[in-house]
């Protein structure tokens, strides 16, 4: 199977680095969604990253659509996701929250960066900053209620936790701070000196 996608990409990023945790190998293909345009409309017309295309040239897009094709696959013994109501419940909260943070820091880096600066529109701009920051203000709640392992194996919130912090302080590092955030900030230190995601890098 190969996984297409750049890995500056925070969607691409958790998909390759679940797979690597669920035993999972992928052929990775750095195709951008910008630079590289109509090659990767030949692989999927959509133009979304991540996308996956499977053995027998199926293609699945969004990141969280394939991580679940990939936990199906490798089974329950081996899933990043828990299984008691409670904790699950919990997991899904912080990945909702940190796949907001991604999904706001995408929205402003497109716009700072495809916008032409004489048609920005300031009022979406201060509703994108907002909504970034609520995103982080309401993790960094969740983990001083319960802080994230940091021991024995990380999960599919704690990826993608890290995958976020990481990916707005790599394009939009102006709107956070390790001081405002520490617990985040922290967790996502220890993640980054993970195996996995060593061997993933952003850039
Ligand atoms: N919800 C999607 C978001 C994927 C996404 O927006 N990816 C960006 C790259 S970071 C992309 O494909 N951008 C090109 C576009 O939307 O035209 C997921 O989880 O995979």
């Amino acid at each position: 199977m190969k996984l297409i996608g750049m890995l500056d990409s925070p969607f691409v990023r958790r998909v390759a680095i679940s797979a690597k945790r669920l035993g999972i190998e992928l052929e990775h293909e750095s195709v951008s969604v910008f630079r590289t345009f109509e090659q990767f409309q030949q692989i999927n017309p959509v133009v979304k990253a991540p996308t996956l295309v499977l053995d027998d040239g199926e293609v699945l897009m969004d990141s969280t659509l394939i991580i679940d094709y990939l936990e199906t696959l490798s089974g329950p013994e081996r899933s990043l996701m828990p299984t008691g109501i409670e904790q699950r419940l919990r997991s899904l909260r912080l990945i909702g929250l940190a796949l907001a943070a991604c999904e706001k820091s995408v929205q402003l880096y497109y716009e700072r960066n495809l916008r032409p600066e004489e048609i920005q529109y300031q009022p979406w701009v201060d509703r994108v900053e907002g909504q970034l920051v609520a995103a982080y203000i309401a993790l960094e709640r969740e983990l001083e209620k319960q802080p994230l392992r940091t021991e024995g194996a990380i999960d599919q919130a704690g990826i993608t936790l890290a995958v976020a912090w990481s990916f707005t302080n790599f394009v939009v590092p102006d709107q956070v701070s390790n001081a405002q955030f520490p617990r985040i900030a922290a967790f996502t230190n220890y993640a980054e000196g993970l195996e996995e995601f060593v061997d993933t890098p952003i850039d």
